[in-house]
């Protein structure tokens, strides 16, 4: 029998990689009003203090963590005292991610690799270190931020597509071993947001028009127009909620329609 409170996150302990700002604050903002105690983490207690504050003027007490997600003995510590703290993790969220816009030819592999290691080997090092505690509990969820370029390449993001296309293939490895216990392994693939990571991609030019890559993507998406954080929260929170226990492996693509759409026409 269907049950509005399937979609409630009461009672929930969140983890939120890389929730000091963008995407990962709005996802973690909307957990907490629907009654998640919600922890993230960022590189640096500067950051994290200016975000609990931010959280705080939603009314939300978030626990903060200083953790670099590609170092393994640190997240490892990070989950230890959110275990100790808070409580054990029912749901995480890889939302922790960098991108580096270099021509392929002209990237040094040290460049690719600290991509795939943030954007890949990450929540494989997260994931690692909270499906213990979620085996236990006996559920959890488990929500890894992929991107179009899980599905779609283009000039000079290699490092990033392909460690989010290696994401959602992460995704489905998690879903296939991890489903037995009652943890559902799902993706969120955003599609071009408005963040501090699209910044440079909405630059205003010097004559104050719009930046070339801002219109392309406006006439490739159906809905035309970019994509906000807030856009990222309902699906969130139902890939979050016992209303997805049953939905497990798939990569839910919250892009405005860009993946279904060819692109504008000419007039
Ligand atoms: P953002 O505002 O730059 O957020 C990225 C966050 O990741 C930052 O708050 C940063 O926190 C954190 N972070 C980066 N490296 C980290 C590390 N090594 N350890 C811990 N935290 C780290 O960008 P966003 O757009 O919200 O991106 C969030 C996620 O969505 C990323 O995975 C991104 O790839 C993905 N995505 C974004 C879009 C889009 O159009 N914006 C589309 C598809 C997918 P600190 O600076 O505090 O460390
Ligand atoms: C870019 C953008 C994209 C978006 C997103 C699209 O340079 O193309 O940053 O990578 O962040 O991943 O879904």
């Amino acid at each position: 029998m269907f049950d509005l409170n399937a979609f409630s996150l009461e009672g929930k302990v969140a983890l939120v990689t890389g929730a000091s700002d963008g995407i990962g604050f709005a996802i973690a903002s909307a957990f907490a009003k629907c009654g998640a105690t919600i922890c993230f983490n960022g590189r640096s207690q500067e950051k994290n203090e200016r975000a609990i504050a931010r959280y705080r003027e939603e009314g939300i007490e978030a626990h903060g963590y200083v953790c670099d997600v590609s170092d393994e003995n640190a997240v490892a510590e990070m989950v230890r005292k959110i275990n100790e703290e808070v409580g054990v993790i029912d749901i995480l969220v890889n939302n922790a991610g960098i991108i580096k816009r270099i021509p392929m030819v002209e990237m040094s592999a040290a460049d690719f690799r600290q991509v795939v290691d943030v954007d890949l080997s990450a929540p494989f090092i997260v994931s690692k270190a909270v499906i213990p505690g979620m085996i236990e509990k006996g559920h959890g969820k488990i929500i890894n931020i992929c991107s179009m370029t899980s599905e779609l390449g283009r000039e000079t993001v290699s490092a990033y597509a392909a460690a989010k296309g290696g994401l959602k293939m992460l995704t489905k490895n998690i879903c296939s071993e991890y489903g037995k216990y009652n943890i559902q392994c799902n993706g969120l693939g955003p599609g071009y947001i408005a963040t501090p990571q699209t910044a440079p991609l909405r630059e205003r030019q010097a004559d104050g028009s719009r930046h070339p890559f801002d219109s392309f993507i406006v006439a490739k998406t159906p809905a035309e127009r970019w994509g906000t954080p807030d856009d990222m929260t309902g699906p969130a929170v139902f890939l979050a909620s016992d209303a997805s226990n049953f939905v497990n492996g798939h990569i839910l693509y919250v892009d405005g329609g860009i993946l279904a759409y060819i692109g504008k026409q000419p007039d």
